[in-house]
């Protein structure tokens, strides 16, 4: 049977740490982490994380926009776990971005042409702040809402890219196949909807039920440098910015041509 990578980008400034990751051991999750170790995390301050849905889906609108929606619900929903989202409506955005908008959106050219889906995040090199993440479907695939034979499920695609866009990383092993964090997917799967025992943990060592709202220790307010890393910068901050952007565009080259070499079939 023919599979098929589901990549996950690390976006970021200075990009070594994809490269020199993962033996593919089997293990009951693992996390996303900045280059100093940090796991990827979204700050108290982001949640609940808001998220647009594109307004050109490859199928019809409502039911791609449900299976996304029911997609996040599932993280949602793990009792173990505090982290929300709210859907903030359509976007006729067709890329991904560090805009400050968090996209769900399709695309016909992705890095790879077996690579289904793929999320994109920025963050902060050292504590692993999240500050913008878009998830990308490949829209050559033919795409599906009912699990139908041949086709690409939204929802099964859309839950595995939001694990990456909450802060999980792919696994490889045979013993995983069973998880949301799987890293291949198949026509017509559905498995990965519902989530394994594991993929809960993982979700609930990042962001545990009950927890404080205080566990960014980093200085809160506004400077601007690119290891706080926070949001808009003012017209002072304008330099920087294009700093900023640039080595985002590195980075981002520099992981998907090392992403290449997982095996997809
Ligand atoms: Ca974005
Ligand atoms: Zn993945």
């Amino acid at each position: 049977m023919r599979k098929i990578t589901l990549k996950s980008a690390g976006v970021i400034f200075i990009s070594l740490f994809m490269l020199f990751s993962y033996a593919a051991s089997s293990r009951a999750y693992k996390l996303e982490t900045a280059e100093y170790g940090n796991p990827l995390h979204w700050t108290p301050d982001k949640i609940p994380v808001e998220y647009r849905i594109t307004n050109a889906p490859p199928i019809n609108a409502d039911v791609f926009i449900q299976a996304i929606q029911n997609a996040f619900n599932t993280w949602q929903a793990v009792p173990s776990a505090s982290i929300t989202f709210r859907y903030a409506g359509t976007t006729g955005t067709r890329k991904p971005a560090y805009d400050g908008v968090n996209n769900i959106i399709t695309k016909n050219k992705v890095s790879g042409s077996d690579v289904v889906g793929q999320t994109y995040i920025y963050y902060t090199v050292d504590e692993g702040v999240i500050l913008d993440a878009d998830i990308v479907l490949n829209s050559s695939y033919p795409w599906s809402t009912d699990g139908a034979p041949g086709k690409m499920d939204v929802q099964n695609a859309a839950t595995h890219e939001i694990g990456h866009f909450c802060c999980l990383d792919d696994l490889y092993s045979d013993a995983d196949k069973e998880k949301t964090m799987y890293g291949y997917i198949d026509y017509g799967e559905t498995k990965k909807r519902t989530l394994d025992p594991d993929d809960m943990a993982g979700l609930a060592s990042v962001y545990p039920a009950g927890s404080s709202d205080s566990d960014d220790s980093g200085g809160g307010s506004g400077c601007g440098t690119v290891s706080s890393g926070h949001p808009p910068p003012g017209p002072h901050d304008i330099n920087f910015l294009w700093l900023f952007l640039l080595l985002l565009v590195l980075g981002t080259r520099y992981i998907f041509m090392a992403r290449e070499k997982s095996p997809s079939r």
